[in-house]
């Protein structure tokens, strides 16, 4: 489909208005919001960071395709997330220490406002003591992204933080981003992964039951 397509080669050449308005055209185009995010947006981020590990783009041309994205990604939200419905618990999220990656964080913490759960968004580059505070807030969930191999070690430095705190019973820890799996989640003593942001719903649904 040709607008898909265009939204794609928007997102790699990071132009961000002519992201914004195919979304736009997409919508009223009548394609689904998932569609727009999933053949568009992502695929188009995927091939930024294809085109990067290929040493054929450099940091700044990443940055400029994740501000088209992000803009892109502002005018979706109202369609992914569907409203009105109810709290089903509160949801700490944050890119941990070191890391500025904020595009899959974003994502997640937007799935699951559209599925109900509140959202305390603590940003990127997010210390322990911060998920600890939010902990004492009330948070339920505590949701950790990392992009970079070498602030994913962050995540379990994190997670003995909260237990060394004491709130490691009172809380379900999951964790996400590109170099993570289930067996370092495991490793580190998460409750759990997901590899994608609807996954995060079923996932979150899932460490509350247990
Ligand atoms: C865009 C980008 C940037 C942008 C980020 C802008 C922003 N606002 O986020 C900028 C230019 C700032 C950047 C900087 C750097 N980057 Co960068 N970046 C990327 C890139 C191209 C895309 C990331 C992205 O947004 N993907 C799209 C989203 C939708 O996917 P996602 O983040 O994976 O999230 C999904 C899932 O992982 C999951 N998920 C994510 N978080 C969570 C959390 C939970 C709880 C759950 C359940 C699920 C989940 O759901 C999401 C939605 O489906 C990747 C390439 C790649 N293949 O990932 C490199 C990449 C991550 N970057 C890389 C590097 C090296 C860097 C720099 C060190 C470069 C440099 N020399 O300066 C710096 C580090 C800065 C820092 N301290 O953080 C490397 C990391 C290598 C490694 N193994 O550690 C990558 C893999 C590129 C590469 N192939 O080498 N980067």
């Amino acid at each position: 489909m040709a607008i898909l397509e265009e939204l794609r080669a928007a997102v790699v050449d990071g132009q961000a208005k002519v992201a914004v308005a195919k979304v736009s055209e997409g919508l009223a185009a009548g394609i689904e919001a998932g569609t727009l995010l999933r053949e568009g947006l992502i695929a188009g981020m995927a091939e930024v960071g294809q085109l990067y590990e290929e040493g054929e783009v450099f940091v700044p041309e990443m940055l400029v395709a994740a501000r088209a994205m992000t803009a892109a990604l502002a005018v979706l939200k109202p369609h992914l997330v569907a409203e009105g419905v109810p709290s089903n618990g509160r949801v700490a999220i944050g890119t941990t220490q070191g890391d500025l990656h904020d595009i899959g964080k974003n994502l997640v913490a937007m799935m699951l406002e559209g599925s109900g759960y509140e959202i305390v968004d603590l940003g990127v580059d997010v210390p322990a003591a911060k998920f600890i505070e939010a902990i004492r807030d009330g948070a339920n969930v505590v949701a950790m992204s990392a992009l970079l191999t070498t602030t994913m070690t962050n995540m379990q430095s994190t997670i003995e933080a909260i237990r060394e705190a004491g709130l490691r019973e009172q809380v379900r820890i999951i964790v996400g981003g590109a170099p993570i799996t289930k067996s370092y989640a495991d490793e580190i003593g998460a409750d759990g992964y997901a590899e994608d942001a609807s996954s995060a719903v079923r996932l979150v649904k899932e460490v509350l039951a247990a």
